[in-house]
């Protein structure tokens, strides 16, 4: 999750809301969703862009899950993992331009961490997660919809790297949670919402001319979506508004 640098609510001087432009990224279980959503933040270049990543919205655990989860033997792959409401809420106040408490996921505890992070008008909003991509509720919402599509040995080589230096697991746990529930939901949830996508990357972070490609369609709808919405004009008149 990157700070939003943070700009005051933008509305037209009729009082109309100015939207955030939002952006998802789906994929498999470590495809490179983060990396991809990284790099179109560093790409674009333009202030306050947030990730908000689905970690953010695992339901709580009931102490009986949380002991299968220590035992690597709780399904975090399952949509009814999500609590797809609260990431509609947030995702709704950010296209609003309404301030947000986003809260801040720890896979050491499996648990949401006691400090959300506080986030406020931010102008693009980039969603990732495994499940972006499923909800009609944000598939609403979003401007545009990208598929990482990375061969999964590569994904369960990465994963087990990943899970073992930054997640605090072993690899043999990996391993049994991977056969168990990160490979079938992976074929029977988050492939299928592939369907929905407006891109697809095949290779990841691996892809230079694709991921260059969306950037520069993001790029062209972001000004399109300004010039629309920024005319000096409008400006001007709700620089008069306030001063
Ligand atoms: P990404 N996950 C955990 O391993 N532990 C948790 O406490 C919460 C989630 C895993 C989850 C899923 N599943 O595959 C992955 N398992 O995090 C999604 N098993 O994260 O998209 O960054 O790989
Ligand atoms: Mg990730």
């Amino acid at each position: 999750m990157l700070r939003s640098a943070g700009r005051p609510p933008w509305y037209t001087p009729d009082g109309r809301n100015i939207p955030a432009y939002m952006v998802g990224i789906a994929g498999a279980s470590a495809s490179g969703k983060t990396s991809v959503a990284r790099q179109i933040v560093e790409s674009l270049n333009v202030p306050w862009v947030v990730i908000v990543s689905m970690d953010s919205f695992y339901r709580r655990l009931t102490p009986e899950e949380s002991k299968r989860a220590f035992q690597n033997n709780h399904d975090f792959d399952h949509p009814s993992s999500y609590d797809f409401g609260a990431a509609v809420r947030a995702l709704e106040s950010l296209k609003h331009g309404m301030a947000t408490n986003i809260p801040q996921y720890d896979f050491a505890t499996h648990s949401q961490s006691s400090e959300t992070l506080y986030v406020y008008g931010a102008s693009v909003v980039v969603f990732e997660g495994i499940f972006a991509l499923h909800d009609q509720r944000v598939l609403d919402m979003l401007d545009v919809k990208i598929f990482v599509d990375t061969d999964s040995d590569v994904c369960l080589a990465r994963r087990i790297r990943r899970d073992v230096a930054e997640r605090a697991r072993d690899p043999l746990g990996v391993l049994q949670q991977y056969d168990r529930f990160v490979k079938p939901a992976y074929d029977g949830f988050v492939r299928p919402t592939m369907n929905n996508a407006d891109i697809i990357i095949p290779r990841g972070l691996d892809n230079n001319v694709a991921i260059g490609l969306m950037i520069q369609h993001i790029k062209r709808q972001l000004d399109e979506h300004n010039a629309v919405l920024m005319r000096p004009a409008l400006l001007n008149r709700y620089a008069t508004a306030i001063s």
